[in-house]
């Protein structure tokens, strides 16, 4: 089914798609497949030399999954990729990650509608001939009547502004945007890592066991839980693939899009003494399921919550031998309303020889000069810096590409106050734009892959209903969006998430506005967009096709 839409002059060079999809990691090479098996002409750009998206960047040393486990954290709408990849381990590092995004390009004929190393510039709606006009780095014009944006909730580096950063001379990374080609060598060098979150937390142990000295710019302590990763059991393997209708049905209905069926008892249930009992037995098997299954209500209730803090903080205590350093690494927020850290043994790394922590809310950076940086305390002499700094998440991408919808409204004019959306997919004013794992849909806290084809397969669904109703543009109704919004909102009430400073609420980006902007009930989340959809997409308007 292409395009029957006729160019106009200005648009012969162009080339004519029915979509363009930004993004060639696990949500663009999903939709493309999806969208091309529905007979629609779709092709993927992405600005980086290889598939794999985040999987591509993040090669930090460390870099692995963290949730859901192997053979979890894959596509599930081929038992073929399932049953014909083999993962070795439980938590399957980047490489292998990238190595199987790789295989599903080949093994699904990917490659020859995905064109890398082309970035995508700009977007504008045309009205008239409600199509976008999309440019290209390479400076290709692109003409498609709709655009995808499967471009990374974490897919922007927060780089850091910090006096005299741009001084410093020795060799700099941040950990989103780790050279493609292997050639990062800690052997024999002072290094500095900045940032605690998951990234610094993978990657210390690991350049700490390589590195002459390294030193830990720390400005908020984390928790984080052994990842307890392991092989891949191959009996294991064979009852997943034997029973994977059934499992793929179970993670779309339990929170986060997991596997594992979430726990029913609340942590008041327990004695103090069962409570240390269960979180023990969780913390010897490592791994993501200490937040979510061992009680029902660590998210929602800040009794419950402070029972697991309180049990991390004392394995922090009893772990680093030097007393001081054990109280800066205490953190003091929920325990997991900041992303949850699996870690291959940081707390211990901090009993090396080799390992300073600074404290930057006791010693902050004053600045960074040619060799080194300057905290409170003095100077610390490095010749690498690792910025695992974060990421714009979430909106930071999008917010980048900036398209222009009707009358040439920019997104970053309708997102000055708030991230608004209608069901996390769709944007007003941005007629037959849709994201994945956009603002205010369950992105970042569900099963990321799963969503990923949940959501591009109600997409797919929508543009085949459109055309199918002789209409041309689709775009939410005046006012839906805040509706939704309020009900993505009185969802996070019910949680603890908005009461930490963290990426989901955007606090990590100076100047952004605050907005806990992730539907926290996935499968509420899932439910809603397929009845969205049986009622004939209520909630949206549609235009009839202007070449009709
Ligand atoms: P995160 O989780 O955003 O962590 C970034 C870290 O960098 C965090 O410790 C921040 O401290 C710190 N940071 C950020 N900016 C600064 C400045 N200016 N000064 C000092 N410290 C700073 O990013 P990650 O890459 O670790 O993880 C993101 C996701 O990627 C993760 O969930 C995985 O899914 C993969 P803060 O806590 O804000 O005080």
């Amino acid at each position: 089914m292409s395009s029957t839409a006729s160019p106009s002059t200005a648009a012969q060079a162009a080339i004519v798609l029915d979509v363009v999809v930004i993004g060639a990691g696990f949500s663009g090479m999903y939709a493309l497949h999806t969208l091309r098996e529905a007979g629609l002409k779709a092709r993927v750009y992405d600005e980086a030399h290889n598939v794999g998206g985040t999987w591509n960047w993040n090669r930090y040393p460390g870099a692995r999954v963290d949730f859901p486990v192997a053979p979890y954290y894959c596509y599930t709408f081929s038992d073929e990729l399932m049953n014909e990849f083999d993962w070795p381990e439980r938590q399957p590092d980047q490489a292998t990650v990238l190595k199987y995004l790789n295989f599903v390009a080949d093994r699904m004929d990917l490659r020859r509608d995905i064109e890398l190393g082309t970035r995508i510039t700009g977007a504008t709606y045309d009205e008239a001939t409600q199509r976008w006009r999309v440019g290209t780095s390479r400076g290709t014009r692109l003409d498609a009547q709709f655009v995808v944006c499967a471009s990374g909730a974490l897919s922007t580096a927060n780089m850091p502004k910090i006096p005299g950063i741009e001084t410093f001379a020795g060799e700099c990374y941040h950990t989103g945007r780790w050279p493609q080609d292997d050639s990062v060598d800690f052997t024999g060098k002072r290094v500095a890592v900045l940032g605690t979150g998951s990234s610094g937390v993978q990657s210390i142990p690991h350049i700490a066991r390589q590195c002459q000295h390294l030193t830990v710019l720390q400005r908020t302590p984390q928790y984080t839980v052994p990842a307890g990763n392991k092989p891949v059991d191959p009996d294991f393997v064979a009852n997943a693939r034997a029973t994977w209708p059934e499992i793929k049905q179970r993670m779309r209905v339990t929170p986060f899009g997991s596997p594992f069926l979430a726990s029913t008892v609340k942590a008041s249930e327990h004695t103090p003494e069962q409570r240390r009992e269960v979180y023990e037995k969780f913390w010897q098997v490592g791994g993501f399921n200490i937040v979510i299954d061992t009680y029902c209500d660590l998210f929602t209730d800040q009794f419950a919550n402070e029972t697991l803090a309180e049990f991390v903080r004392d394995k922090i205590r009893s772990t680093v031998k030097n007393p001081d350093t054990a109280r800066k690494l205490l953190p003091n927020y929920l325990i997991g309303t900041k992303r949850q850290i699996l870690d291959e043994g940081y707390y211990d790394t901090y009993n090396r020889d080799n390992v300073t922590l600074v404290d930057l809310r006791e010693d902050p950076i004053l600045e960074f000069y040619p060799g080194g940086v300057r905290t409170k305390s003095g100077d610390h002499p490095i010749d690498m810096l690792v910025l695992a700094t974060g990421f714009d998440a979430i909106t930071g991408t999008l917010q980048r590409l900036n398209p222009r919808g009707r009358g040439g409204v920019t997104l970053n004019e309708c997102w000055k106050d708030r991230f608004n959306s209608y069901l996390g997919i769709s944007i007003p004013r941005f007629p037959n734009l849709f994201m994945i794992h956009g603002p205010e849909s369950p992105g970042v806290l569900f099963n990321m892959p799963l969503g990923a084809e949940m959501e591009s397969d109600w997409i797919r669904d929508c543009i085949l209903h459109l055309r199918a109703q002789g209409k041309g543009a689709i775009e939410p109704a005046p006012g839906v969006d805040a509706a939704y919004g309020a009900e993505v909102a009185e969802f996070a009430r019910m949680t603890l998430f908005e009461q930490t400073e963290s990426w989901y609420t955007g606090a990590n980006i100076p100047g952004k506005h605050r907005q806990f902007a992730v539907h926290v009930a996935g499968p509420l989340y899932f439910q809603k967009i397929r009845e969205v959809a049986a009622q004939g997409y209520t909630g949206f308007v549609m235009e009839p096709a202007a070449t009709a």
